[in-house]
């Protein structure tokens, strides 16, 4: 038996239909439609309340419906010995080099002076500079980063990444490691986060590390929200050494009203829309790891508990 639970913003019988598209008897739960608790199996969510999963004493699966499992991690009565699985989706990697691609050429051509600039009706062209002048730095170069900096360099852009352990990427400098995340900073004009949230990785867009980035930086986020420290960026760009930010994830989601990004005229906000889950593309994904789960095999993309990610 499957337990669906998601977001309000989701329909569940989307992904009921999606997956029943594989196994038309697949029998699913939405919740709180829990039942009896001890036949649920397999967990399938996004942002499960804290407790909810302690509360399922049969499972043999939970599947992150996307491809962060921080919302699973931080929940401090997870099960830790059953398995947790992420999303590799190739849509929602595809929908995040389009966004990336977006936000890093809108900074590069400087969209939002042009924006500045309509609201008071003044004409003002400027030379547009070479792609390979605009220094781009991904953090974090997983399945998605990997992908993002890969189509970033395709298109001419100077691109570096930094991860965990080294990486050989096609046209892009790695940066392994702690010791060598200054020396990334210091050539990174426009700098995307995509890191997973984790507990090394909370903060990492503070005020030294915002610090150590080149003169008039731009800060694109589509890690989490925790990465950022807020006032730290708002900071860094107010005292001018940030020329602006563009967000598309928050501490707090939805971003509250009287947030002082909504109306900081050097920040971009979208409401945690880079990539959403295709329920058509990752419902073969789903349905193998229900598979492998009953055969008390392990799940495809299965996640580290001690890395966090
Ligand atoms: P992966 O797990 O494939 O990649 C994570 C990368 O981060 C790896 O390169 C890893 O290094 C690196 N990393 C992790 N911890 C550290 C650290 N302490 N120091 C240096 N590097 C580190 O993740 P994905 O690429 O699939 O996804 C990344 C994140 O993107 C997700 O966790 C999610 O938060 C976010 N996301 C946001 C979406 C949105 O709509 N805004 C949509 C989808 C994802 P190494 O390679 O050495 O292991
Ligand atoms: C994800 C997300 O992790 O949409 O998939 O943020």
């Amino acid at each position: 038996m499957v337990l669906l639970f998601m977001s309000d913003s989701d329909d569940p019988k989307v992904w009921a239909e999606a997956l029943r598209a594989f196994e038309p008897d697949l029998q699913v739960r939405v919740w709180p439609d829990v039942g009896v608790a001890e036949e649920i199996e397999f967990a399938l969510v996004w942002l499960p309340p804290p407790g909810m999963l302690a509360g399922l004493p049969g499972l043999k699966l939970i599947q992150s419906l996307g491809a962060g499992i921080d919302h699973i991690f931080s929940d401090p009565d997870l099960p830790r010995d059953v398995p947790v699985a992420r999303l590799v989706d190739d849509e929602l990697t595809r929908q995040m080099v389009e966004y990336v691609t977006l936000a890093v050429l809108s900074r590069h051509r400087r969209i939002d002076r042009y924006r500045r600039l309509q609201a008071e009706r003044r004409w003002r062209p400027s030379r547009s500079v070479p792609l390979s002048a605009s220094r781009v730095g991904v953090l974090g170069l997983g399945v998605i980063g990997a992908a993002v900096a890969t189509a970033l360099a395709g298109l001419g852009l100077a691109v570096a990444g930094w991860s965990r352990a080294p990486k050989q990427i096609d046209r892009v400098e790695n940066f392994a490691g702690a010791e060598r995340l200054d020396a990334f900073l210091a050539r990174s004009d426009i700098l995307v986060c995509l890191l997973p949230l984790t507990p090394e990785t909370e903060g990492v867009l503070n005020a030294r590390t915002l610090g150590a980035l080149p003169e008039g930086a731009y800060v694109i986020n589509v890690g989490r929200g925790g990465h950022v420290v807020e006032a730290d960026l708002i900071a860094a760009i107010d005292g001018g050494h940030l020329s602006g930010a563009w967000l598309d994830v928050f501490r707090s989601e939805p971003l509250p009203s009287d947030h002082p990004f909504w109306s900081h005229p050097c920040v971009t906000v979208t409401p945690h829309v880079a990539a959403l889950t295709e329920p058509a593309s990752a419902a073969a994904q789903v349905i193998e790891n229900i598979r492998r789960a009953r055969r008390g095999r392990e799940p495809l993309h299965r996640v580290d508990l001690s890395a966090g990610y």
